[in-house]
């Protein structure tokens, strides 16, 4: 079993654990937004974000039983971003990894509520690291500041709020600043909060900051890439609102992609061994997305 898989099946435990706690079984309206919980969440994503926190967690020496509840935690928050995002008031999605959205699978106010559900539940993992894990509450608080500024009004929300509200003539700097905050932000307080559980030098940290963010940027270029390769196979014009393929073109955003990927490699160079499971997942993303050579 490879590393990212032996992720999944962790965060899967995890997340479904958590379920059982924080709905214990109870009937009527309740038993039905288990449900929903569940459908969101189950079969689930890449479950990227917490192999980051996970990876960091190991190159840094750090606690795994407390970077595997902090990257279930960063998952909820994902899975409420995703929720949100699908909804008619934001990206009017029907489908979500191959299936109905949650708001078309059941309806809008209870897939809002899930979102809202997990988004909050998150922060009671969070807060529980101390108790469950050996994690001292000063470095806790420090964890849930730093996921909480990522995901909020000045993190992912804040790209979303561009997102939102952009057209498609934004220009470079604007769109990567959209980026990095809509796509980015988490990305990067996966990788931090992973390094959080252990003890990383000034030097180590900041590799794993510049890592985050070459990440995180990457991330969304790739996503991008692949966005736009689907509408070339529909044969449809209708591309993201704002998109790097949209105002780079696809060579330069491709060349953008392999600069980064091999920023985050170089970067984190000082780990060593200790460092291959954040080498495995940049490689993970470049397999997926055959890049040019840079000449
Ligand atoms: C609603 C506050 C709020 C924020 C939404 C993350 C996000 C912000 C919107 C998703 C839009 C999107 C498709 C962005 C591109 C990059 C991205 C985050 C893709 C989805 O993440 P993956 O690929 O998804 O990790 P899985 O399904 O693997 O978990």
């Amino acid at each position: 079993m490879s590393f990212v898989q032996r992720v999944q099946k962790d965060v899967d435990s995890t997340l479904e654990l958590i379920l059982q706690e924080q709905i214990p079984q109870k009937r009527g309206p309740l038993d039905k937004f288990s449900k929903v919980l569940r459908y969101a969440l189950f079969p689930g994503g890449k479950r990227f974000r917490p192999a980051l926190t996970l990876a960091a967690a190991e190159a840094c020496s750090g606690d795994s039983g407390a970077a595997l509840s902090i990257g279930t935690a960063i998952e909820l928050i994902h899975s409420y971003s995703l929720i949100h995002d699908d909804l008619p008031c934001m990206d009017d999605s029907n489908f979500r990894r191959g299936k109905q959205a949650t708001h078309r699978e059941f309806d809008e106010g209870l897939a809002l509520l899930a979102g809202n559900a997990m988004l909050t539940d998150a922060f009671v993992v969070l807060s529980e690291l101390p108790k469950r894990h050996s994690i001292s509450n000063e470095a806790t608080i420090e964890i849930i500041n730093l996921i909480a500024s990522c995901a909020g009004s000045s993190g992912m929300v804040a790209g979303q709020v561009l997102d939102l509200k952009s057209s498609p003539r934004i220009s470079f700097p604007e769109l990567e600043f959209l980026a990095i905050h809509k796509t980015g932000k988490l990305i990067y307080a996966s990788v931090i909060a992973g390094a959080l559980t252990g003890k990383p030098t000034k030097e180590e940290r900041k590799a794993l900051e510049k890592y985050g963010e070459s990440i995180g940027l990457l991330f969304q270029i790739l996503d991008d890439l692949d966005d736009a390769k689907e509408a070339t196979k529909q044969r449809t014009t209708e591309l993201p609102r704002a998109s790097f393929v949209q105002v780079l073109g696809v060579e330069e955003a491709r060349q953008r992609a392999s600069e980064l990927i091999d920023e985050s490699i170089k970067t984190i160079k000082i780990f060593g061994k200790r460092g291959e499971p954040l080498v495995e997942l940049v490689e993970l993303l470049r397999s997926k997305h055959p890049q040019p050579t840079l000449g």
